[in-house]
């Protein structure tokens, strides 16, 4: 870059832009690796369902003229129903469906030029089988997952997570939905089949030969990457075909870094019947929707008051993301956060005189209470901080694969509060907070009074009820979580899921010990 295009970088950047560009480069982050040794598959393990995933190289036409070249995940059913792996309306990610109580043997195939390995998001499995970055294989290796579907109904999803590469590794197309369905969901009588719809919202920017671009430098890993066009299930100007009655729409924020603020542009509002961690108790009525990176919402849409031809937008809102001291300047995205945009369109294209009726009553989720808490009186208290060119938690990085503090163990069956304290940090940005292997629920948020105008721009789309996996932590905000560690010992994650953040180090093991 000249002096004069630097110059004029620093001065669309700001001031604080600047601060961050004088700083050093840090490198990529040191992988630290440990190579455990890959899971082979037990004998003594009897799938209902077997499957290979392999994760390689590819191309698909998504823009018109040159294909683009992508990183996906192909596979194929060796054991069980062939109807339980396919791929999504758009042809470029898959979804694997799957019951509560299966047993599932998944072998994985690595054919990337670099390392990886897949993590479950929002599953409760044995150490071994999550994704940890420890268990990344080299290339042409192959891991073998073996675990039971231990989760209620709802929409998870899988993409890999080897340290320092998940955040390219998900841009270049490797995420998959997760669907787990029981017996408790069967009973409520959603729509199902054709009209349970499942749409991966993400951002990408392409070049002028249709190629992924990513992050170019250390402001696009800091902020967050974003992109400048919006692609549902890999796919850009997504519409949906639809007929006049009532659908289950899953929605999953499989961006790196972009928040949405969703809401139909008809000015009718969403209902929403789950999130993470499958059904809420009852729908609720929402006029928008925050869905923050790795969140998923599940939504009734009823279009039998609408006629063939119709066409309704989803769109995402304009907001302020809210980030203090001048942040909201910075970065040069060409599609910041809290712009206004089409996110797909559903087309009415047929009439059909199927009717549905909302339940009023859709499960029963059993409360945790603060008053059962190990720590009740003393919450465990996790700060994602940025400045100075680094990401952190409590101060620590994800410097070995490892590594737990004093502070990030946990016993075994027992519940406990945390609190997540956004409200420390040199640099403020909104953080969608991960926490593997369970769910959770969210029991309070202590917003911070000085962006108080900001926040009230996404918080009346929060879906806080029901069980959750990732929590939207926003700037100078506290937000107390109560958690139950139970049936597995051993190291978990949590960190940010802006994927940036969490490549560089906004991320830390947790250990459940006996
Ligand atoms: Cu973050």
């Amino acid at each position: 870059m000249s002096i004069d295009a630097k110059r004029r970088q620093l001065l669309r950047l700001g001031t604080a832009g600047a601060l961050l560009a004088a700083l050093p480069q840090v490198p990529h982050a040191d992988t630290g690796h440990v190579h455990v040794e890959p899971a082979k598959a037990n004998p003594d393990f009897h799938p209902d369902l077997e499957l290979e995933l392999a994760a390689g190289p590819g191309e698909k036409a998504l823009l018109p003229g040159r294909a683009t070249r992508l990183w996906q995940f192909s596979g194929r059913v060796l054991k069980g129903d062939a109807a339980q792996l396919a791929m999504l309306p758009g042809d470029v990610l898959p979804v694997i469906r799957a019951r509560n109580r299966q047993k599932i043997r998944i072998h994985f195939v690595n054919h990337l030029p670099e390392e990886s390995i897949v993590h479950w998001h929002g599953l409760h499995i044995p150490q071994k089988m999550d994704g940890h970055p420890m268990y990344a294989i080299r290339p042409g290796a192959r891991f073998v997952y073996e675990f039971q579907i231990d989760n209620r109904a709802g929409t998870y999803w899988f993409h890999p997570h080897p340290h320092g590469r998940t955040g390219e590794q998900v841009y270049r197309g490797l995420a998959g939905a997760l669907i787990v369905s029981d017996e408790e969901e069967q009973a409520v009588g959603l729509p199902a089949g054709k009209r349970d719809l499942t749409w991966v919202i993400q951002d990408r920017t392409f070049d002028r030969d249709n190629q992924l671009v990513y992050a170019r430098g250390m402001m696009d890993r800091m902020m967050g990457f974003l992109g400048d066009r919006i692609l549902v299930n890999g796919r850009p100007d997504f519409v949906q075909s639809v007929a006049t009655t009532a659908y289950r729409v899953r929605l999953l924020n499989g961006s790196n870094s972009r928040i949405y603020k969703l809401a139909r542009d008809d000015g009718k509002p969403l209902t929403v019947i789950g999130n993470d961690g499958g059904l809420l108790e009852k729908p609720l009525q929402k006029a928008y929707v925050t869905l923050a990176p790795a969140e998923r919402v599940e939504l009734w849409m009823d279009f039998s008051d609408r006629s063939v031809g119709d066409r309704i937008r989803l769109r995402s809102l304009p907001f302020n993301a809210g980030m203090g001291m001048g942040m909201g300047m910075m970065g040069g995205a060409a599609l910041p956060n809290g712009s206004d945009f089409n996110v797909l369109t559903m087309q009415i294209d047929r009439k059909v005189s199927a009717r549905s009726r909302l339940p009023a009553t859709l499960t029963r989720i059993p409360r945790y209470r603060l008053q059962d808490a190990v720590n009740r009186n003393a919450p465990r208290t996790f700060a994602p901080w940025m400045g100075r060119g680094t990401v952190t938690l409590n101060g620590r990085s994800f410097d070995k694969m490892d590594e737990v503090a004093d502070n990030e163990i946990v016993k075994l069956d027992t519940l406990e509060v945390w609190e997540l304290a956004n409200d420390q940090s040199m640099m403020m940005m909104a953080h969608p907070m991960h926490i593997h292997n369970l769910q959770f629920q969210v029991i309070e948020r202590k917003p911070d009074p000085r962006f108080a105008a900001a926040y009230q721009t996404l918080s009346g789309g929060f879906v806080d009820e029901g069980w959750k996996d990732v929590v939207l932590v926003m700037p100078g905000e506290r937000v107390k979580l109560l958690m139950k560690f139970t049936d597995h010992t051993g190291l978990s994650l949590y960190h940010c899921h802006i994927l940036e953040h969490e490549d560089l180090g906004m991320m830390r093991n947790y250990l459940v010990r006996a």
